[in-house]
């Protein structure tokens, strides 16, 4: 490794990307802490600075794949005397949590990149459900990176939920690690803490409320990250709303994600799924930053669309994507697993064949 990149090793860098390393003469090596928009958040061996994709950049990559996510790594021209770096490379991926975009594109969301585990979070209470932790675990070996699940809330349930949940999980033939933890009572928290690896990049998905965030302020040991309380019936609001990588005092580095439905708004705001930037325009003057546009007081898209200003079918069809944005790239990803196997299974039928 290059002597300037050693610092960079606390980081997660280290030979596989030293040899892919494909910097220009004036670039340095950093890393994405956070994406918004055109402007990114890098981390090098000297702290955190902001910094642009340079145009010639922009006019030689289209996909969102792309284009620099949390997580990536990337070369970059910064002068001591510069407010903002210019980013001319971005370095190859060793792996990446991604979701199809809709349609057929060849598009793809990407959650994050280069990330070591996918802790998949589930709450035991309202929200388990083995359906859909086995698409999340497809995703994220489809992907590259190593799943562990998660289960928070124990507080909430009785001893005897979680067994059979942790039973059901087993018999599923789920073979990732499965941790268990409260936030209130901090059972479990060392476990998880054990479980974070210095220089490793751990990324948390699952559903809103969930408390992915509280996790990580956990471990933080201060209320870094915004968090929010859940309705009476245990469903989720969405209260983060943009990725961020962030390096705990253990050295490990954490990845927070807005709660999986969000992605689809996420995307459309970024221009991934531009044709409803219309509705994005509407919902920055809602009363509310969290707000669904589904009855929320001060909702300036219900208000467009009662105005007749914005249109009903517009608003549903939005509305609809949102709603089924939350799986179906996932269970796209899935599809293509199983069109894997079908095609590994014709291979071998026809062997038999041959040797019959
Ligand atoms: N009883 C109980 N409540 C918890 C626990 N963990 C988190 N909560 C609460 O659950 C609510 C949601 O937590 P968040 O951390 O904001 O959830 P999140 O997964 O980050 O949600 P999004 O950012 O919307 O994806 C908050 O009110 C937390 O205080 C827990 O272990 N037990
Ligand atoms: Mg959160
Ligand atoms: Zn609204």
């Amino acid at each position: 490794m290059k002597s300037q990149h050693i610092d960079l090793a606390r980081l997660g860098w280290d030979e596989w990307f030293e040899e892919r390393e494909k910097c220009g003469p004036a670039d340095t090596v950093a890393r994405v802490a956070a994406v918004d928009r055109d402007l990114l958040l890098l981390m090098d061996q000297t702290g955190t600075f902001r910094a642009k994709l340079a145009g010639s950049y922009l006019y030689r990559h289209h996909l969102s794949q792309e284009l620099p996510c949390v997580g990536d790594w990337v070369g970059v021209e910064k002068q001591p005397t510069d407010d903002f770096g210019l980013v001319h490379t971005l370095f190859e991926r060793r792996t990446a949590l991604r979701r199809k975009s809709a349609g057929d594109s060849v598009e793809y969301q990407m959650i994050a990149a280069n990330v070591d585990y996918v802790i998949v979070v589930q709450s035991c209470h309202y929200d388990f459900n083995l359906k859909r932790l086995e698409r999340y675990l497809v995703m994220v070996r489809d992907g590259g990176a190593d799943p562990c699940v998660l289960l928070t809330k124990t507080d909430l349930v009785e001893p005897e939920v979680l067994a059979s949940q942790l039973a059901e999980i087993r018999a599923a033939g789920v073979t990732a690690p499965v941790l268990t933890l409260s936030n209130v009572t901090r059972e479990g928290i060392d476990d998880l803490k054990r479980t974070l690896l210095p220089a490793k990049t751990f990324c948390f998905v699952g559903s809103s409320g969930v408390g992915k965030s509280t996790i990580i302020n956990t471990l933080l040991g201060r209320e870094m990250l915004q968090t929010k309380g859940v309705s009476a019936t245990g469903e989720g609001r969405h209260t983060t709303v943009r990725r961020e990588l962030i390096v705990l005092e253990g050295g490990a580095l954490v990845i927070d994600n807005p709660g999986m439905r969000e992605f689809g708004i996420l995307g459309a705001e970024n221009g991934i799924g531009g044709s409803f930037s219309d509705i994005i325009g509407f919902a920055s003057g809602c009363r509310y930053m969290n707000c669904n546009h589904t009855g929320e007081p001060g909702c300036a898209v219900l208000e467009a669309v009662h105005s007749g200003t914005l249109s009903q079918e517009h608003y549903d069809n939005y509305i609809k994507l949102r709603e089924e944005s939350e799986f179906s790239q996932m269970s796209h990803v899935e599809k293509r697993k199983k069109d894997r196997d079908f095609g590994r299974y014709l291979k071998s039928a026809k062997k038999d064949l041959e040797n019959e």
